[in-house]
């Protein structure tokens, strides 16, 4: 949430700037940039440093509303800039972008001119109005961010002013936190799971969470999936058929796939050596 700000010349809620020789790469998402001034660039100033571009500003699920410059009042990209925009709300549209001196703004999917219908809540004045919460209509930035965003994060943090999570695809603009969803971890993942999205197994762990890869050494479950290293399928899960045959046929419980391993290591040879004897007898 970016908003009220003012800046003498450039960029009155963001200025982003290339660096040389090193290509930038700026991705803003899920932010509101409302009602900030500047000379140039009133909402984002994105500027490149020389030619070819060197500056790549990327811009989703973004509401820019209400910003105001002498030039560029939402957005102005300009020396080698390379600007993409998509499945945002701009004031005014692509027209309202200014594009200067060797730049290239690229107008991507999704992107809308409309009035995101803010209202006030809990946590502030940039809500979202929605009739499931109260609203009399609902914003068109509901449901139009990018169906490609990760829904992690989004799930658990709210636009509406009844604070239920985002659900679906995620809602453009700034997503203000939900009491519904614990995450001491800041991780992205709640405790709570169900409208939170995937359940966070370990919340004061950052390091655990269902978007984990599983490391398989080290006695820690980190994908939450109830299967720990050499168990888990992600390892290979070569020993959890094994464990789950001893348990179907009563057997004793065996809780780490080490000691089977180690059982089978002493019984082979014993029964090698009891068969030579025998052989032995025979001749
Ligand atoms: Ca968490
Ligand atoms: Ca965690
Ligand atoms: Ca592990
Ligand atoms: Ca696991």
């Amino acid at each position: 949430m970016i908003s009220h700000n003012t800046a003498d010349l450039y960029g009155g809620g963001l200025h982003f700037r290339g660096s040389f020789p090193t290509d930038s790469m700026y991705l803003i998402t899920a932010c509101t940039v409302t009602e900030n001034i500047a000379t140039r660039g009133g909402g984002i100033y994105c500027r490149g440093y020389t030619s070819p571009s060197t500056l790549n500003c990327r811009i989703t699920n973004c509401v820019l509303w209400d910003n105001s410059a002498q030039e560029g009042g939402e957005l102005l990209i300009t020396s080698n800039s390379n600007a993409r925009v998509n499945h945002s709300d701009f004031k005014g549209g692509e027209a309202a972008v200014e594009v200067e001196l060797g730049s290239t703004l690229t107008w991507g999917d999704g992107n809308i001119d409309a009035d995101p219908k803010f209202t006030s809540g809990p946590s502030g004045v940039y809500y979202l109005g929605q009739i499931a919460a109260g609203q009399p209509e609902n914003s068109p930035c509901l449901d139009t961010g990018d169906p490609a965003t990760e829904t992690a994060g989004w799930n658990m943090k709210t636009t509406r002013t009844d604070e239920y999570p985002d659900t679906g695809i995620v809602d453009m603009g700034y997503h203000y936190p939900s009491p519904y969803c614990t995450d001491s971890d800041y991780d992205d993942y709640a405790i709570e799971g169900d409208i939170c999205g995937d359940l966070d197994c370990d919340d004061s762990n950052p390091s655990v969470h269902p978007g984990m890869t599983e490391d398989c050494t080290n006695g820690i479950d980190e994908d939450c999936d109830g299967l720990i290293d050499d168990a888990d399928s992600d390892c290979g899960g070569y020993f959890a058929p094994a464990n789950a045959e001893a348990s179907m046929h009563g057997g004793r419980s065996i809780t780490t796939s080490g000691s089977l391993n180690a059982l089978a290591l002493l019984l082979v040879p014993v029964g090698v050596v009891a068969l030579l004897r025998i052989w032995r007898r025979n001749q």
